[in-house]
């Protein structure tokens, strides 16, 4: 790894949180990519630290921090060809996070939408570190001299507030950050609710709300039956009027790997009962054999802490040449 470093591979960097159970738009948007890239060297975070900007209850944060690591390789990321870590286990995050704090505007920061939406949200709860998330995010990024940064939809806004901080540092003291460019599929992008289809799937939302990738066969039938639609009837693709038929059409297309004009082709005649089934067995389909793989690899509680130690060494090395030179470039005294 440290020598592919050296000879310029691209650098691919994501994160996800452990807030929530996995959703299948945090599969669909975000984890089924992390796979695409073989002439890269990629580092997936388990992003720990940002969980904290909303209120958690600590035993269930460990518990569902193991379980990510194990989805993350029952999704087919081999954890000795990718980093994969806790963010908690390599300082350097929030380290930098601090440093980059100094060169980060309030007013970029309040308009971050996901800020906006999670205060008001957690409206009780609007903590200084759910304002400062972009930046802990552009640390994590930046520490890595990332190219590449598979998100949804969702975190576009992040990663150009990353890229603008970046700029702005190598601005004033030469270049010390590579300028990292999101990776986000279109048609991906954005998998939404089941039960308010014009908003965005999340884990932190109600459970019948989203398809969790750990969740029975029997449940996914059961929230897909019960997912929104509309009454004219018709299975067309139209995000604007048919929200919740559409978001069913790309779940479907999107894992039978087939254009949505096929997808909607092949269920040309058809009800809504036969599309929700439709879904619900290419949804199983590609889960059953992730859950299989999750089931053996979270029984050994002692490999994956091993894996996750090994990997934190790995990505702290990686980390601290950047923030050495950072700590330099701004002027902080070396011993
Ligand atoms: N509905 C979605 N469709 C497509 N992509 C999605 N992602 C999340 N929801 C969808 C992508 O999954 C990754 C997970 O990011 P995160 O855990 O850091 O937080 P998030 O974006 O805030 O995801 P959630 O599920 O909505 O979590 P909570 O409820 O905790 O806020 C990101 O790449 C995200 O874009």
């Amino acid at each position: 790894m440290e020598n592919a470093v050296n000879e310029k591979r691209k650098v691919v960097f994501s994160g996800i949180q452990p807030s929530g159970n996995i959703t299948l738009g945090n599969y669909i948007g975000a984890l089924r990519n992390f796979t695409s890239f073989d002439d890269a060297d990629c580092l997936y975070c388990l992003a720990d630290l940002h969980t904290l900007t909303v209120r958690q209850v600590p035993a269930e944060l460990r518990k569902r921090t193991a379980s990510l690591a194990a989805i993350y390789v029952a999704c087919g990321l081999d954890p000795d060809k990718n980093i994969i870590y806790c963010q908690s286990h390599v300082p350097a995050h929030a380290e930098l996070a601090w440093i980059l704090n100094c060169y980060t505007y309030m007013g970029e920061l309040s308009r971050m939408t996901q800020f906006k939406d999670k205060s008001q949200k957690h409206a009780d709860n609007i903590n200084a570190g759910l304002f400062d998330y972009p930046v802990l995010m552009a640390s994590d990024i930046l520490l890595y001299q990332t190219d590449l940064v598979p998100v949804g939809g969702d975190q576009k806004q992040h990663v150009e507030i990353c890229r603008d901080i970046a700029q702005r540092f190598n601005g004033l003291y030469g270049d010390v950050f590579t300028i990292p460019e999101p990776y986000i599929p279109k048609a991906t992008a954005k998998i939404m609710s089941l039960s308010e289809p014009t908003k965005k799937m999340s884990k932190s939302d109600p459970e019948d709300t989203f398809i969790a990738v750990l969740d029975k066969p029997e449940d996914i039938r059961r929230k897909l039956k019960r997912a929104v639609t509309d009454s004219d009837g018709e299975i067309r693709y139209d995000p604007e009027n048919k929200p919740g038929v559409s978001n069913l059409l790309t779940i479907l297309s999107v894992l039978k790997k087939e254009s949505m004009e096929d997808t909607v082709a092949s269920l040309s005649g058809l009800g809504y009962g036969a599309l929700k089934e439709a879904v619900a067995e290419a949804v199983i389909a590609e889960l059953s054999p992730i859950q299989e793989r999750y089931n053996a690899i979270i029984a050994d509680k002692d490999g994956l802490s091993a894996m996750l130690k090994r990997n934190a060494e790995r990505a702290a090395y990686l980390a601290q040449k950047t923030l050495r030179k950072v700590y330099k470039k701004v002027g902080l005294y070396q011993v």
